[in-house]
């Protein structure tokens, strides 16, 4: 076994190698042993000596030898050593609870295509929203308030403090960009998009909001629009000095009629002031619902009025100005009609105590009427997609897919009665789109918009039921060859057709617009100049409650006749209504001039100088039309919204592809826009 500690002691070293001798007290410190560092610097020194020339240059050699691979390698290692500092430095912060710091960092990628590169590359970021651009509210233009305009994204943050602070500011910035303060006050969200409610209860709903979409310059208002302004102002006056709070208006006497005693008009006006753009009166409006509307009232209400003026006029109001006090004011009156429904057949009945939470038929009947069970439906399962409650929808749905299967229908044409305990239609035989089935057949169409056009049957139903006009319903007046919708009772015609009718040609166009027949709004045209006609060839200028028409010219006689009985007008919007909507899918003026003589009209033989409109018993005797000291609510709530509308050339001025109309021209959502 070789030991150079051996050789070293037994021979004379050899100096041809390198051998380290170490004394046997230094080797394994048997004696006392002195680890000072003098001690241990002149005992290196003594090797170091003792060492040959030859071995101290090899060392020496060695020694330089390494210095330099060190030198090399520390430069080369030098960039990835600094980098694997700052990577750790970042784990650090991030682990503090700062996310988003290393986006910021341009020593390991420069920010912008950082970002970039996550847009592609990540679902979860490339799902966040482009910022958008501002919104601007319908109302008045003056009032409308815009959201700033950022754009968060492009901004490069340099320091890491900056870019904290600045994420913590986009992110507000965000914030104040979705949310959007309207002029009365109310958080606006905009481009919330609307859902089918689900069968499941869950987080109600945000309101639609109007026009929240991209920004756009406010159509400046025309001078029709204004002349609309200035007759409500008129109407609301009257309202205001004589009538506040109470259901209707009498202009003449300056006071007031009870329906129900739940501030009709006011309610079913507040849409019609938020689109007019008049504020102070909406706030006013909004003060006593908040404040003074009560539906904790021992008073009967009919089921179809108040659902389609107070229900639909609150959601309505609620989607407009996304204030929820008027979603709680819809739930709250949604909940106390509900008693309605129970009922042996679940066809509702027609009125109901909302105080006690009683529902009852008429007193001589026990039959409702189908329009009214059947023109509900809009409001109800708007309420349902709200407050995710599917209670509404279901009791309102029950009543279609019923009415659906029954018997009794001439060609998809319905009877006007329908018995709440058999369920059976009634008084069988007698066909018409006025009074008692006119919106059975608009709700049809309009449901089926509304739920986005998947409902099958509810098309079906319509579809039908519009062959069932054509065939048993249509004829042509003499000598202008008008044509019209009259109405059909145990096989024969009558000539007959109430104003109620001239809701059609609006539903018509609607429908066409929506995709159905293109036959549809020919016959849209053809029964909208019937319409005017109504209008034109009295002596007045204003259609009467039903016309006649002639079906054989004879001398002296115009296509329109009127009764005695018939020639009163309540201010009624049906015509209006469809020049509306035939205005907005021809582009066509003459609507608009139609709907302008109307207006003059309305001025010249309705108007009560002290204070709003009138109906009136003879549209035939224009120096004295007899006025009937009444202004219905939806003067305010239907007609001039729809003059309003017709005279504006602003298609997003309740976009028809984003909202349906119910029947009393209160808008709601569509629930999967187009
Ligand atoms: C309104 O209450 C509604 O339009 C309803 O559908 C029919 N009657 C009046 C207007 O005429």
């Amino acid at each position: 076994m070789y030991s150079g500690a051996a050789v070293a002691a037994a021979t004379p070293p050899r100096r041809d190698f390198i051998s380290v001798t170490l004394g046997p007290e230094e080797a394994v410190g048997t004696g006392g042993y002195n680890n000072s560092k003098a001690w241990r610097r002149r005992s290196c020194w003594r090797k170091w000596k003792q060492l040959s020339r030859l071995q101290r240059s090899v060392i020496l050699f060695l020694f330089a030898f390494l210095a330099v691979c060190g030198l090399i390698s520390y430069t080369s290692m030098g960039e990835a050593w600094k980098s694997l500092t700052n990577k750790s430095l970042d784990d650090e912060k991030t682990e503090q609870g700062i996310p988003g710091l290393k986006l910021a960092n341009p020593a390991v990628l420069p920010a912008p295509q950082k970002e970039d590169a996550s847009r592609g590359g990540y679902p979860e970021l490339s799902l966040q929203k482009e910022p958008k651009p501002p919104h601007v509210r319908r109302g008045p233009s003056n009032l409308q308030i815009k959201a700033p305009r950022r754009d968060t994204r492009l901004k490069t943050r340099h320091s890491t403090v900056r870019a904290v602070e600045e994420l913590v500011q986009a992110d507000k910035e965000e914030k104040t960009e979705k949310s959007i303060i309207s002029w009365r006050g109310a958080v606006i969200e905009p481009d919330e998009s609307t859902e089918p409610p689900s069968s499941k209860i869950k987080e109600p709903e945000k309101p639609s909001s109007l026009e929240a979409e991209e920004q756009k310059e406010p159509v400046p208002i025309n001078e029709r629009q204004r002349a609309v302004i200035e007759a409500f102002r008129h109407a609301w006056k009257g309202y205001k000095d004589f009538a506040w709070g109470h259901d209707e208006l009498k202009p003449l006497s300056k006071s007031y009629s009870e329906w129900f005693g739940l501030g009709l008009t006011l309610i079913d006006a507040l849409d019609t002031m938020w689109i007019l753009g008049l504020k102070e009166e909406f706030e006013e409006a909004r003060k006593w619902v908040a404040n003074d509307l009560v539906f904790d009232k021992n008073v009967d209400v009919n089921l179809f009025e108040s659902t389609i003026r107070i229900l639909g006029g609150l959601l309505s109001t609620y989607h407009l100005s996304g204030d929820s006090l008027f979603l709680e004011k819809a739930k709250d009156i949604g909940n106390r009609l509900m008693p309605a429904f129970k009922t042996p057949s679940k066809i509702p009945y027609s009125d109901v105590n909302i105080g006690r939470g009683t529902a009852h038929p008429p007193r001589w009947t026990s039959d409702s009427t189908v329009a009214e069970v059947t023109s509900i439906q809009l409001e109800f399962r708007e309420l349902s997609r709200l407050t995710g409650d599917e209670k509404f929808q279901k009791a309102v749905d029950e009543v279609m897919k019923h009415v659906h299967t029954l018997s009794g229908k001439n060609d998809g044409l319905v009877p006007m009665f329908i018995n709440t305990n058999s369920g059976q239609f009634t008084h069988l035989g007698v066909y018409t789109l006025g009074a008692r089935a006119d919106s059975y057949y608009e709700y049809l169409l309009k449901q089926w918009i509304q739920g986005g056009k998947k409902e099958n049957e509810l098309l079906e139903d319509y579809m039908r039921a519009m062959e069932g006009v054509k065939k048993h319903l249509l004829q042509r007046s003499a000598p202008k060859k008008l044509t019209f919708v009259g109405e059909l009772a145990h096989g024969h015609f009558s000539a007959k057709m109430d104003h109620l009718v001239c809701f059609l040609p609006g539903t018509l166009a609607l429908g066409a617009h929506n995709g159905l027949a293109a036959d549809h709004m020919k016959l849209a045209e053809a029964l909208i100049e019937t319409c005017y006609q109504m209008y034109a060839q009295v002596e007045t200028g204003l259609s009467p409650e039903i016309v006649h028409f002639s079906l054989h010219a004879q001398k002296g006689h115009k296509d329109v006749e009127i009764k005695p009985a018939d020639r009163h007008n309540l201010l009624r919007p049906e015509t209006v209504e469809s020049l509306f909507y035939m205005y907005r899918f021809t582009g066509d003026k003459k609507y608009q001039d139609w709907g302008w003589e109307i207006l003059q009209n309305f001025n010249k033989y309705t108007r009560v100088p002290t204070g709003g409109y009138t109906s009136i018993n003879n549209v035939q005797n224009p120096s004295n039309p007899e006025p009937r000291d009444k202004m219905e609510s939806f003067f305010l709530g239907e007609t001039l919204k729809y003059m309003f509308l017709l005279f504006s050339d602003d298609i997003d001025l309740i976009n028809l592809d984003k909202y349906v109309f119910n029947t009393e021209a209160h808008p709601l959502p569509i629930w999967v826009p187009a």
